[in-house]
């Protein structure tokens, strides 16, 4: 069929390389091993086990997602407002099968989902949908919802990560600086309440990426 006929992607997104998947999938192992292990967490477990039990293991609790990417714009393969747009923006197909490097500034975990914080280039956010924000009751800044989902809890869908990264910048936006709970040898672990934490890494993960699609 001539290229015009083909469906949309189911979206689009920065596919980070295979040998970074490695390095930020074992970080993020790191991370979950000790953050479960640390009192300031355990004092907080209830958030993510109910009152039925008093232990968790977080590694076990987050199930992988498959490749590891950084979603621009969820297309739904065309059926997602803003799809076509998207599709045909010059930046999108100028930039299309191009190399990126992202930084990765942040982990964060909630009950649901655990993700890695994206913050975007000035070039990068060329490709950024001007709605991806939209779904958050406060007006953060384009491309705070970039992220990658690293791990999502039993029955939880990975548009999830970034619903629960918004939270988070929500509450900082509104001057809420969380509780200090820990200096980690990745970074500072501060925690938001309902079982939101977040780590600010002390070193951003530089992640070689290529802007593409998936169709799945
Ligand atoms: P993610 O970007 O948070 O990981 C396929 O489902 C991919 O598209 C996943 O990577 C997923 O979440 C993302 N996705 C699914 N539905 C979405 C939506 N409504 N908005 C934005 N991204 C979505």
């Amino acid at each position: 069929a001539p290229l015009e006929e083909v469906d949309l992607p189911l979206f689009f997104g920065w596919f980070l390389l295979s040998s970074v998947q490695e390095k930020v999938r074992c970080t993020s192992m790191d991370f979950l091993k000790t953050l479960d292990t640390l009192e300031a967490f355990k004092k907080h477990l209830v958030d993510f086990t109910g009152k039925a039990e008093n232990e968790v293991d977080l590694e076990q609790y987050f199930k992988p997602t498959g490749a590891l990417h950084c979603t621009t714009k969820f297309c739904n393969y065309g059926k997602a407002e803003g799809a076509k747009e998207y599709a045909e923006n010059p930046a999108v197909r100028a930039l299309y099968g191009s190399a990126f490097e992202l930084s990765l500034t942040a982990l964060f975990v909630t009950p649901r989902t655990v993700g890695a914080r994206v913050s975007l280039t000035d070039e990068q956010l060329k490709l950024w949908p001007a709605d991806a924000e939209q779904s958050s009751a406060a007006s953060l800044p384009p491309g705070s919802r970039a992220h990658i989902t690293l791990g999502c809890a039993e029955g939880v869908e990975p548009v999830q990560t970034g619903v629960d990264l918004l939270e988070i910048l929500a509450l900082q936006q509104d001057g809420q600086q969380g509780e200090p709970a820990e200096e980690m040898e990745l970074g500072s672990l501060t925690y938001y309440g309902e079982g939101r934490w977040l780590l600010n890494l002390r070193e951003p993960i530089g992640a070689p990426a290529c802007f593409s699609s998936f169709y799945g």
